[in-house]
């Protein structure tokens, strides 16, 4: 069939709000904007396991120690669902994790800042978590059929990872002086990385006006971001932590809040590979899949071997 018939049956899919499948054709670009973004969303579960997989030996009982590492599993099959979305797409898990570890490809800028306390596992659950559900919720109705299947799964056990963060800040909180300290400290440092999370302002950002044509995103940075805050904030004062924003004001005719400025300068900084733990991130990255390497190696082995099987 001729390309321009071709494109048409695809716009009317777009514009009926039908899934895009494998197996349809679509443009070059569509194909192009979902292996960078979903890729992408896969590198950034599975660098996101390194933080909090630092402090599954030191959480501060059996019970926090078990909540934790089943979270850091969830976010690795996070990974491999996403992975496998990707891989829908024409390209191969190798291509992708050389991307990762060549600096190609880019992972969440969130996953570049240090967890220093605690408190930190109990910011990263309430805070991370929590903006990525926002984001991943609009992804459930994305356009690309395999996208959103994996995001309605990862949505189901985002919502639990983002109340055990809360839990933990809530228990911090409601602690001695010195833990409440610790737990306000948390929240001062991944503030403002969290509200970057949703991207740059979509005033500069170059792929928002396209991805919202094409319905891969369904709302924009800022308008997540907005949201964010308007559920966060009020979460905060529960559990009596102050949001580190001197311009933070309720509006009542916008049912909304005003806030300041994230720090834009730093957040590129951070995706450019500048941020204070890329380094470190990526090098922990590769030296897991090196170590990993015979797994692999005995995995094809064993799959090569069951062929020769069926083949005789
Ligand atoms: N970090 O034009 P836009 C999680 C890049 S999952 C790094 O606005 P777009 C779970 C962007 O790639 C968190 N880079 O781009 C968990 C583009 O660069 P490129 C991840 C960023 O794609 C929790 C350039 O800036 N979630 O946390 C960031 O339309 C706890 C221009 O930006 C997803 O990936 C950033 N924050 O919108 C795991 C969700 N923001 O590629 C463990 C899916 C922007 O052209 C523990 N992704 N950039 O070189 C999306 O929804 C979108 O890709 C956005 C960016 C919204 C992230």
């Amino acid at each position: 069939m001729e390309t321009i018939k071709l494109q048409e049956i695809f716009d009317a899919k777009i514009d009926r709000g039908d899934m895009i499948e494998p197996k349809d054709w679509m443009p070059d670009d569509y194909r192009k904007t979902l292996i960078r973004q979903i890729s992408q969303h896969a590198h950034s579960e599975i660098v996101g396991m390194l933080p909090e997989g630092n402090w599954i030996t030191r959480a501060p009982s059996l019970r926090r120690k078990m909540v934790l590492l089943a979270k850091v599993q969830d976010e690795g099959g996070h990974g491999l669902y996403l992975y496998s979305a990707a891989e829908t797409m024409g390209i191969s898990r190798d291509e992708m994790i050389e991307q990762l570890h060549s600096g190609k490809a880019k992972y969440s800028s969130i996953f570049n800042y240090p967890t220093l306390t605690w408190a930190d596992m109990g910011a990263i659950g309430w805070l991370v978590d929590g903006a990525a559900i926002m984001n991943q919720v609009m992804l459930q109705k994305t356009s690309y059929g395999p996208y959103s299947r994996a995001m309605i799964r990862i949505c189901k056990e985002e919502s639990f990872h983002q109340r055990q963060g809360y839990e933990i800040m809530s228990v911090l909180a409601a602690g001695t002086p010195e833990q409440k300290a610790m737990a306000q400290d948390a929240l001062n440092r991944f503030w403002w990385p969290s509200l970057m999370m949703f991207g740059p302002p979509d005033a500069s950002s170059p792929n928002t006006a396209q991805s919202m044509r094409w319905k891969i995103k369904r709302e924009t940075n800022d308008e997540l971001r907005q949201k964010f805050v308007d559920r966060t904030v009020p979460q905060a004062e529960f559990i009596g932590l102050t949001v580190p924003d001197k311009d933070l004001k309720w509006d009542e005719a916008k049912q909304s809040y005003d806030w300041g400025t994230p720090d834009w300068e730093e957040f590129n900084n951070v995706i450019k590979g500048n941020g204070p733990c890329n380094k470190e991130r990526l090098g922990a990255r590769v030296k897991a899949h090196e170590n990993g390497a015979w797994v692999r190696e005995a995995a094809a082995a064993y799959a090569a071997k069951q062929q020769q099987k069926v083949a005789a």
